[in-house]
């Protein structure tokens, strides 16, 4: 499971990338010509495996992890044609790193600051990368079908004379509706507008109070209407466009310092919660993941699967003999295990479910899979 952080040129991407990470790459990446990517795997806290984790003191712990990748800035109209395009594709998520943050100092990208028409360009620029690969395979497409009939490849044509205007007219794929066997067909074109997006705006400390609501901070953006919380802001139900705001230079110092110390800062600053935590915990629902758990003869594990997965599919998470050999998934959820301590107990008062391989997977499952070796 992997997130890139992408946008342009010294917007505070390697900033933002030190934060998630706990990382101390190199930033003014811009002077030494560096263009190769920072990389890093974190781990996913999730408290429900910390609290399946306690049942069995005696196994070891591992959260899900989200691999972490940081490119240099790409200039302004130049997704497109980008070297850095086939990283971006890659990418099971997007972040789109935004400058909000004056600092005379850095002159940005496209000469003023302007998180609002920043967000719509790069927005545009990723609609116009799908447009010209739509383009380009259906002109190969259409010079095979003259060929040779095709019924696919017909199949194919069809579904991107579909998506074609969508583009075209400003939309994002993930806005067109496409039936599982659609989306199947043009999986390995790695769209990047079906991919989830997150804009975060990197801010001036001035504007820390609108932090978590970046929909006050830059009007006619707004983010799902989330409250005063920023539960779901990250969320992909909903048509809105997901963004939020850190501000790398106040939170780089915050990070140094030890936690207690820290609070008191933040408090000062209004500042709720760090961007690492704030991120991490909605990074799967960002993904259009779930998590499930395992509790293996060593280990209790969270491993995360594609929203409405089948049992089978979260099988080969895992391992691919596990899905080939699937007989049977146990499944009791965290909440049902928890109330009854730990899985014997649960068996015992019949709270476990044996489910086939079709079955679709819920956020928060216990799973052991039984399988033929
Ligand atoms: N004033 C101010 N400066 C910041 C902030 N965040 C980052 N910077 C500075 O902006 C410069 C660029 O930050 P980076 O994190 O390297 O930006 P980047 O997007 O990775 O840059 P490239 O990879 O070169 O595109 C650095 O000098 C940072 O110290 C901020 O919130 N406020
Ligand atoms: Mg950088």
């Amino acid at each position: 499971m992997n997130v890139t952080l992408f946008g342009y040129p010294r917007t505070g991407k390697t900033t933002l990338f030190n934060l998630l990470a706990g990382a101390h790459a190199a930033v003014h990446a811009y002077d030494d010509g560096k263009r190769e990517p920072n990389v890093r795997t974190v781990p996913l806290p999730d408290p429900r495996l910390d609290r399946i984790a306690a049942a069995y003191p005696e196994k070891k712990r591992i959260a899900a992890a989200l691999d972490l990748t940081d490119l240099v800035g790409i200039s302004f109209g130049d997704v497109k044609t980008s070297l850095l395009l086939g990283l971006l594709r890659k990418a099971d998520g997007l972040v789109h790193v935004v400058r909000g943050f004056a600092g005379e100092d850095i002159p940005p990208a496209r000469g003023r600051v302007d998180p609002a028409a920043d967000i719509r360009s790069m927005e545009e620029e990723l609609l116009l990368a799908d447009l010209v690969l739509v383009d380009a395979r259906l002109e190969r497409l259409e010079k095979d079908l003259k060929k040779m009939k095709d019924p696919e490849g017909e199949k194919e044509r069809d579904l991107l004379l579909r998506l074609r205007p969508a583009l075209e007219s400003g939309h994002n794929l993930r806005a067109v509706a496409m039936t599982a066997p659609e989306e199947k067909l043009i999986r390995s074109f790695a769209f990047l507008t079906l991919k989830p997006l997150l804009h975060f705006i990197n801010i001036d400390e001035t504007d820390l109070g609108a932090v978590r609501r970046p929909g006050d901070l830059v009007p006619g953006l707004a983010a799902p209407a989330t409250g005063d919380t920023d539960q779901g802001a990250m969320s992909p139900s909903g048509p809105g466009r997901r963004v939020l705001a850190f501000c790398g230079r106040i939170e780089t110092d915050l990070a140094e310092l030890e936690e207690g110390e820290r609070r008191v800062f933040m408090a000062e600053y209004g500042l709720a919660e760090m961007s690492a935590p704030l991120f991490t915990r909605q990074a799967v629902s960002f993904l259009d993941r779930i998590s499930f758990f395992t509790v293996g003869k060593d280990e209790v594990r969270a491993w995360t699967v594609r929203r409405d997965a089948p049992a089978a599919e979260a099988a080969a998470a895992i391992h691919s003999d596990i899905a080939r050999g699937f007989i049977r998934a146990e499944v009791v959820s965290a909440e049902e295990l928890l109330r009854h301590g730990a899985l014997p107990q649960a068996k015992e008062a019949g709270a476990i479910r044996l489910e086939g391989k079709d079955y679709v997977v819920r956020d928060g499952d216990v799973i052991y899979f039984r399988f033929a070796a």
